[in-house]
Formats: structure tokens, sequence, C-alpha cells
């Protein structure tokens, strides 16, 4: 039984739209042609997506839509697809399902077990849906955390009439670092996976990883860098099984390299130099100066592989530091503060913090009364 597990593919991402504004359709496309390729080559039993193949949940452009739709039909022809939807996704993804009798789409409410007949044997598939910050907020924590790990114990035990079983899911797992937009996704814990699956296929995560090793489960990271965040390699798995063992390879795929260049401690005269060296290793950088500069600015911005140009000391960015969502008070005060530290000095941001203190507590006796 040969797999081929992929992820995050974000059609349709748009990057840098604070500064230089580039859509990644085009090389998102490129980089599923190769993967297409190899594809034909290795023959695989099945074809896994585990989510975020759109970026863009509303409004996807049509040819974010296009791209998905053509690579999924081209993956069809060479062997079973079932894409698991994703935070990103585009909802009327699931339309895709009744495309082809090859194409199996996940999603919006029915996450119930797939059998998928290949030409190695019979899959059963157990999709674990997304949970987004958003429902752990209207349904509380502790119920939907309860509700996922019955539903994996229920997914372990069962029996089903398949040679393999296998798991898929756009989720996060604790320790594993997360993506850099997601700030508040439910994060499961490794000792919920049962080691009744042949193989675990994990979305979300951008960068390929292992997560555990009995059942294997792993990352297959994105297809492109998404962001600055992202150096490592890009690619897909190639996953062989038989009764007895599971082998997982990492194959790349060619994408294009985004790079950021710090030239804080730099001399300005040499700084656009420096630059132009680095446009031959990479296709989109950043560069990071110690101070404003707006001439400067404007002519690293006019060269075509400059995407954006940060100050570091203005790289103050706001991400809470806390264990729980459930006191999003707490959450709200941490955003106002940091929001002021940039401009106002302590004196001043102490006296707004009693002000917003105290009308959250004057907040709180009104409600009670009424
Ligand atoms: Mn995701």
């Amino acid at each position: 039984m040969r797999i081929i597990h992929t992820a995050d593919w974000h059609s349709g991402l748009i990057s840098w739209r604070g500064s230089k504004v580039k859509n990644r359709t085009n090389e998102i496309r490129e980089v599923l042609s190769s993967l297409i390729d190899q594809a034909k080559v290795l023959n695989p039993d099945i074809v896994l997506v585990v989510g975020d193949l759109i970026h863009y949940k509303r409004n996807p452009s049509l040819e974010s839509i296009r791209t998905v739709l053509d690579a999924l039909e081209n993956l069809s022809k060479i062997a079973p697809v079932v894409v698991i939807a994703g935070n990103h996704d585009w909802e009327g993804i699931v339309t895709y399902d009744r495309i082809s009798e090859d194409i199996t789409i996940v999603g919006h409410g029915d996450y119930s077990e797939r059998i998928i007949d290949t030409n190695s044997g019979k899959i059963a598939l157990y999709p674990l849906p997304y949970i987004s910050g958003k429902m752990m907020l209207s349904k509380g924590k502790e119920k939907v955390l309860r509700s996922l790990v019955g539903t994996l114990k229920k997914f372990d035990v069962s029996n089903p009439n398949a040679d393999y079983k296998i798991l898929a899911s756009h989720a996060m797992f604790r320790g594993i670092t997360k993506p850099s937009e997601d700030l508040i996704s439910i994060e499961l814990e490794k000792e919920y996976i049962g080691s009744s699956f042949s193989y675990v296929a994990l979305g979300h995560v951008h960068a390929f990883q292992k997560v555990i090793s009995n059942p294997p489960a792993y990352y297959s990271g994105s297809i492109i860098q998404v962001d600055f965040s992202e150096n490592e390699d890009k690619g897909f798995l190639i996953v062989d099984m038989d009764s007895w063992n599971v082998d997982v390879k990492f194959l790349k795929l060619p994408h294009k390299i985004l790079k950021t260049v710090n030239l804080v401690s730099e001399a300005r005269d040499n700084i656009i130099s420096r630059i132009e060296e680095e446009t031959e290793s990479a296709d989109y950088i950043r560069v990071v100066l110690s101070g404003r500069d707006s001439d400067l600015i404007r002519k690293l911005m006019k060269i075509e592989k400059v995407v954006s140009v940060k100050i570091e000391e203005e790289d103050r960015k706001f991400t809470p530091q806390i264990e729980s969502f459930e006191d999003m008070r707490k959450v709200f005060f941490e955003y106002v503060k940091s929001h002021l530290e940039k401009s106002s000095p302590p004196d001043k941001i102490e006296k707004a913090m009693r002000i917003l203190q105290e009308a959250f507590e004057r907040a709180s006796i009104d409600k009670t009364m009424a």
C-alpha cells in the first residue's frame, strides 16, 4: 500500500499586502504540477490531502479554485483522492465531492469513517474535524476536548472491514510549533492517538515533522514557504505500508525561497549592494534595518525581489501569553497594554489600565444587576 500524503497548498494566497502585494497562485500551481508529475512516477494507491487547499475561506479567486480543482482531477487519474478540509478551506470545496467517484471531500458536518477501495487493499479512513478557536469559545474548551477525545477513542476501538486504518486530521498537537497566523486553535495531546492506526496523516503545521512513532504520525508540511518564518524545505510524503512495516519518506518539491536579510549593523552605503547579492539565492526578500530611512526604503522596495522592509525597533507584535482562552478579559488587557507600550510612558499606561479595569468591573456589576 502506497500513500501520497500532502497538505497546506494555500492556493490563492496573497502575500505582503501591506508592502508589496504578491499573488502566489501561479507559484502554487507550478509546485502542484511538479507534485502531479512525481505522483505519476510513484504510482500511489491513494492520495490524501489533509486540509488548507484553498487559502481564503470567503470569496476565493476563480484561479485559486480552478488551480485546486485541476490538481485534484489530475491526481484522481492516478489514484483515489481524499481531502479533509482545514481551517482555511473555502466552504464550497465540499461540492467537489460530486465531480468523480475518485474524489472524496470530507468536511462541513460529515466526519464519518470512509472505506476506500484501492489497488492494494481497503483503507478505513477516520477523519477528525479541525476545531477552531471560535468553536472552542462558544461551546467551552472542556466540552469540545471531551468530545474530540471521545471520537478518537471510538475510532481507535473500531474494527472495520479493511486492511489498513488511517487517521487523518487538520489538527494541532501540543509541543509542535504553530503556524504563525494560528493563535487559538485547540491543542491535542499526542497520547490521544490510539495504537490501532496504521498511519496518521496530519495537516495544518507547515513544517514537515514526525509527531509520534507508534503509530507513525506525520505532518507533511506545506508545499510552499508561506511566510518568512518558514525556512525549511517543502515537499510531500510517500508512505509505504504492508502488514508489518510502515516506511515514510519526505520528497522535496521545487518552490520559491523566502529569505530574511538582517542588515541592522550594516553600513548604510553597503545595504543596496548586499541585497543585490542576495537576490541570486532567494526569490522573495525581507530586509531588516535598524532605523527608519524613507529614502533607503524606497530604493530597496524598487528591487524586484524585495517584498518587505522591517524596522527592528518597530517590530513588536502582540502575542498573548496565556494558558487558556477562558479568560478573554486578560487577553484584551494584554492587547491594549501592548499597544500603549509603543507610545506611552509607564505612568500613563498604568492610569489607562486602571480606568479600563474600573470600566470592566462596572460593566460586570451592571450585567449582574440586569
Ligand atoms: Mn491550517
